[in-house]
C-alpha cells in the first residue's frame, strides 16, 4: 500500500505538551529531555503537520518572568514564520500548578477563581495574537473525591460565570475566537464537572452566549466513560457544535492512556474518520476544523520514537481516510446500505404537510399494520455491512 503523503491541506496539528510529554507519570520521573519549542516547530513543519497547539505553561514556565514569558513567544513566533506553521488554538493550564488543587474556575477558594479567570484573560490576549480561532477548556480539577467536599449545583454555577464572562470579553475585544469545552470523565479528579460531550452540550445551553461555545472531544475521553465516540462526534455535529477534535487511541475503561489515533478502538477511528471526511451534506466532509493529535508518545520511546509516534497519528488518519473512501465508492457497500435501510433514515416520518390528524386517519400506519409479520422474514443486515467495513478496514476489498 502507498504511504499517503500529509498536506498543510488537511490540518493536522499537535499540542507542544504532546510531543513534549517526557514521561513522567504518578509512578515515575521523566524518560526523555524537555523538548524545545522551536525544534518542535520545525519538526512538525517537516512531518506535514499545519499547526501547533500549547497551553501557556508549555511554552514559558509557570510563574516565569514577563521577560522570560515575551522571550518564549518571540521565539515561537520567529519559528511559525520560518515554517509557516499556524496557531489554530490555544488553551490554559488550570490544572499543574498547585493553586489549582482544587480546579481553577471552580475552586471552593474565591480567591483561586479570581486568580485563575485572570491567568486566562492573558493566555487569550496571547491566543488571539498568534491569530487562533479556538480556546479550548479542558477542566481537569474542575471536580471532587468527595460529594460532601463539593457543592455541585454552585460549581456549575461559577463555571457558567466564568465562561460567561470570557465570552463577553472576547465580544468587547473583538477577537475572532470561539471557545470549545473538552469533557473528561474523570483524571485526575475522581469525578470531573462536565464529564461526557453530554453533559457539556446540555450545559453550553445555559450560557449567556451559547453561540461562542462548543465543544473539543476527545476520543479517549469518551472512551473512558465507555462510550461510542463517534456516536458523540456524530450528536456533536447534529448540535453545530464541533468546533474542535482531540484524537488519539484507548483501549477501554481504564486511565487515559493517550495512544497514537488508531492505536485502540480501530473501528471506532475508521467510522469516526468515515463522518469526519465522508458525512457531510453532499457526501463530502462534515467538519473543516484541525484534526488535533492529543495523544502521548509512550515513555518507552527515545526522542526517534517521538517523531515516529507523531508521523503513525497522521499515517493512521490518512490511511484510514483512504480506507472509508474505497469503503463509500464499493458498490456492494452501497447496495448493503440500501437493503439496511440506512439511508431510508433520512426521510422524514411524516409526509410534508401531513398533521397528527392525517395520521391518526391513516389506516396503514395501524389498523391494517401488521407489526408481527413485518419484519419476521425479513433481517436489515446490519452484520453484513459491518463486515463489510472490516474488510475495507483491513485493505481485503
Ligand atoms: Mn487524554
Amino acid at each position: 500500500m502507498t504511504a499517503p503523503t500529509p498536506t498543510r491541506d488537511d490540518k493536522f496539528s499537535f499540542g507542544l505538551w504532546t510531543i513534549g510529554y517526557n514521561g513522567t507519570d504518578p509512578f515515575g520521573g521523566p524518560t526523555r529531555k524537555p523538548l524545545d519549542v522551536v525544534h518542535a516547530v520545525e519538526k512538525l513543519a517537516e512531518i506535514g503537520a499545519y499547526g501547533l497547539t500549547f497551553h501557556d505553561d508549555d511554552l514559558f514556565a509557570f510563574g516565569s518572568t514577563d521577560a522570560e514569558r515575551q522571550t518564549q513567544i518571540d521565539r515561537l513566533k520567529g519559528a511559525l514564520a520560518d515554517t509557516g506553521l499556524i496557531v489554530p488554538m490555544a488553551t490554559t493550564n488550570l490544572f499543574s500548578p498547585p493553586v489549582f488543587k482544587d480546579g481553577g474556575f471552580t475552586s471552593n477558594d474565591r480567591q483561586v477563581r479570581r486568580y485563575a479567570l485572570r491567568k486566562v484573560l492573558r493566555q487569550l490576549d496571547l491566543a488571539a495574537e498568534l491569530g487562533a480561532k479556538t480556546f479550548v477548556m479542558w477542566g481537569g480539577r474542575e471536580g471532587a473525591e468527595y460529594d460532601s467536599a463539593k457543592d455541585i449545583r454552585a460549581a456549575l454555577s461559577r463555571y457558567k460565570e466564568a465562561v460567561d464572562l470570557l465570552g463577553q470579553y472576547v465580544l468587547d475585544k473583538g477577537y475572532d475566537i470561539r471557545f470549545a469545552i473538552e469533557p473528561k470523565p474523570n483524571e485526575p479528579r475522581g469525578d470531573i464537572l462536565l464529564p461526557t460531550v453530554g453533559h457539556a452540550l446540555a450545559f453550553i445551553n445555559e450560557l449567556e452566549h451559547p453561540e461562542l461555545v462548543g465543544l473539543n472531544p476527545e476520543v479517549g475521553h469518551e472512551q473512558m466513560a465507555g462510550l461510542n465516540f463517534a456516536a458523540g462526534i456524530a450528536q456533536a455535529l447534529f448540535h453545530g457544535k464541533l468546533f474542535h477534535i482531540d484524537l488519539n487511541g484507548q483501549r477501554g475503561i481504564k486511565y487515559d492512556q493517550d495512544l497514537v489515533f488508531g492505536h485502540g478502538d480501530l473501528h471506532n477511528a475508521f467510522a469516526l474518520v468515515d463522518l469526519l471526511e465522508n458525512g457531510g451534506p453532499n457526501g463530502g466532509p462534515a467538519y473543516d476544523g484541525p484534526r488535533h493529535f492529543d495523544y502521548k508518545p509512550s515513555r518507552t520511546e527515545d526522542e526517534t520514537g517521538v517523531w515516529d509516534s507523531a508521523k503513525a497519528n497522521i499515517r493512521t488518519y490518512l490511511l484510514l481516510k483512504e480506507r472509508a473512501a474505497a469503503f463509500r465508492a464499493d458498490p456492494e457497500v452501497q447496495e448493503a446500505l440500501e437493503a439496511a435501510k440506512v439511508l431510508e433514515l433520512s426521510v422524514p416520518t411524516l409526509n410534508e404537510g401531513e398533521t397528527v390528524d392525517d395520521l391518526v386517519a391513516d389506516r396503514s400506519a395501524w389498523e391494517d399494520f401488521e407489526p408481527e409479520s413485518y419484519l419476521g422474514a425479513k433481517g436489515f443486515g446490519f452484520v453484513r455491512l459491518q463486515q463489510l467495513a472490516t474488510e475495507h478496514l483491513l485493505g481485503a476489498r
